[in-house]
């Protein structure tokens, strides 16, 4: 059953060098897997390790089979297969297929002029001597890179040595089924794919004059039949498979077919509409406090929606893209224990399969940056640049990166209060590490009953454990907000939180006799305090 599964992400580069070379690698994720165990996890999920130039930290892929030397080998995955099923935990790998790097040896021969080679991606004549079309890449700038030996753009929705591949060419797909084969046979159990919902691009290319371009290459025609295509190949083909489908700006009616249980298409989707209430005006790079009642909101009708469609969504509010949640839903300096387990358990409890990203079991929080020399994310740096041209100032430009870069998730992982956060052995760490790691680190909060870690142990453990919380319908009751009940039978949970730093009243009558997890020593007067949580059974 999905709904008991507990998916941890790893962002490889960061999370433990095993070997002293002063960078995350497989090795380091095999020491860690009893440390994950404990956590009460049951799969893992990676980050790209493959041959990559790493302009985008490995969502750039050279050699679909292979693990990078950074990160160990091929014998290296395959023990940690092993040592991940020794604790009844499986691997699911990330697929990144929408694009790939343009040091792919595909691209490479496309380059020189290979037709073949070119149709595995989208090259189009110039018009007007111009771009193919007005859109915008995800990463700032055109979407559309010119080669002059070719006389030809190619597409590419996210940077320009990420060029998008064309699913239309039916060797694409083939290319991709051998992928699949590939780490199959080696034990994989799951697949998340990147942006998957955005591999069908359009038969014509147009102009976009009210938008980006994305309304053309998003959702598009075909994608349900590539997600058919994919299961009947290779999820379907593996016992337990589970997948999530990584799917951008999309609805919740085309999302929550994707992943619907009556179909065959993918096992889960990841969506970014909760995430986005601090986008001023729909637009991501800009400075803005999240919309609480939006996030409630949008939360409820998903939430309704997709139970409904009997289809599964991920609970999440951190990945590898996105700013640590607690210092951006929550208050890192004044409340930092409650609204770190507070938003956890909120999020987790709600219908759907449960997502956690490296450090937020701990607690860790959005990185001090003092100057914009110090972000190194590619995404940071192009939708900066275009800010720079639009002619914001350079503390405007510093607020938003501050809110907005992937860079705050991407520090080191913080081990304990030795040098490099016993991230490392080595001398030569590159990567950022955040000073609070001295007392913010998993160490410290091993043997702690009252640590943030134990608090998402034993909300993990209520989750798979509880029937209403893995099987149940949710319901909401009228006029509460961020309150929520899942019932299975007779049985009843109910789900209370307080996403603000002031106290808030409940208004309907709270039964307290039966609580099962609260994250305050008391419950009085129907009050809630900062970030509280409360989890009430009715049994
Ligand atoms: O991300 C896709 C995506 O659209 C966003 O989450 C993206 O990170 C960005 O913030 C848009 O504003 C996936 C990967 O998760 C991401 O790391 C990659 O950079 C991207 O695809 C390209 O492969």
């Amino acid at each position: 059953m999905i709904e008991k599964e507990i998916v941890y992400q790893i962002f490889p580069k960061t999370f433990k060098d095993g070997l002293g070379t002063g960078t995350g690698n497989i090795k380091g994720i095999i020491q860690k897997i009893e440390y994950l165990s404990k956590l009460g996890i049951t799969r893992i999920w990676v980050s790209p390790f493959y041959v990559s130039p790493f302009n985008d930290s490995g969502y750039d892929v050279t050699d679909y089979k292979s693990v990078d030397k950074q990160f160990g080998s091929l014998e290296d995955f395959d023990e940690l297969i092993k040592k991940a099923n020794e604790f009844n935990i499986s691997i699911i790998i990330d697929i990144v297929v929408n694009h790939s790097s343009s040091e792919n040896s595909w691209f490479q021969k496309a380059l020189k002029g290979d037709e073949k080679y070119m149709n595995y991606y989208i090259f189009k004549d110039p018009v007007d001597g111009k771009e193919p079309t007005n859109w915008k890449s995800k990463f700032g700038g055109s979407a559309w890179q010119y080669v002059e030996s070719l006389n030809k753009y190619y597409l590419h929705l996210f940077a320009n040595n990420q060029p998008d591949l064309n699913w239309r060419n039916e060797a694409v797909k083939n290319e991709i089924k051998d992928i699949f084969d590939f780490w199959s046979k080696r034990g994989v159990k799951g697949f998340r794919l990147d942006v998957c919902n955005l591999y069908d691009k359009p038969e014509k290319f147009v102009d976009d004059n009210i938008g980006d371009g994305r309304r053309f290459y998003t959702d598009g025609n075909n994608i349900e039949k590539y997600f058919e295509y994919m299961n009947d190949i290779a999820f379907s083909k593996i016992k337990d498979c589970l997948t999530i489908g990584e799917i951008s700006s999309t609805t919740k009616e085309k999302s929550a077919n994707y992943a619907s249980k009556n179909l065959n298409q993918l096992s889960s989707v990841f969506t970014f509409l909760h995430l986005k209430v601090d986008y001023k005006d729909n637009k991501k790079w800009t400075n803005m406090k999240p919309d609480l009642d939006q996030f409630w909101k949008i939360q409820k009708e998903w939430q309704e929606y997709y139970q409904q469609s009997n289809s599964v969504i991920s609970l999440f509010l951190n990945n590898h893209d996105q700013p640590r949640a607690l210092s951006r839903f929550g208050d890192d300096k004044n409340h930092w224990f409650a609204s770190a387990t507070g938003w956890f358990s909120f999020t987790t409890l709600m219908r759907g399969l449960t997502v956690i990203y490296q450090g937020e079991e701990i607690g860790m929080t959005n990185y001090p940056f003092k100057d914009m020399n110090e972000f190194f994310d590619l995404e940071t740096i192009g939708n900066t640049n275009d800010l720079k041209k639009d002619g914001y100032s350079k503390e405007e430009i510093f607020e938003i990166a501050m809110q907005k870069a992937r860079d705050h998730s991407r520090t080191l992982m913080q081990w304990d209060d030795s040098n490099n956060a016993g991230f490392s052995s080595s001398k030569d760490v590159k990567t950022l590490l955040n000073p609070n790691y001295k007392t913010i680190n998993v160490n410290n909060q091993i043997d702690d009953k009252n640590s943030v870690l134990e608090f998402y142990k034993k909300t993990i453990k209520l989750k798979r454990t509880l029937r209403p919380l893995y099987d149940g319908t949710i319901e909401f009751i009228k006029g509460e907000s961020y309150v929520y009940k899942r019932i299975f039978g007779e049985e009843e949970i109910t789900i209370y939180f307080n996403p603000t730093k002031n106290d808030r009243q409940i208004n309907t009558k709270v039964n307290i006799k039966n609580i099962l997890l609260n994250n305050y020593e008391k419950f009085e007067g129907n009050i809630l305090k900062p970030f509280q949580v409360l989890i009430i059974s009715n049994a």
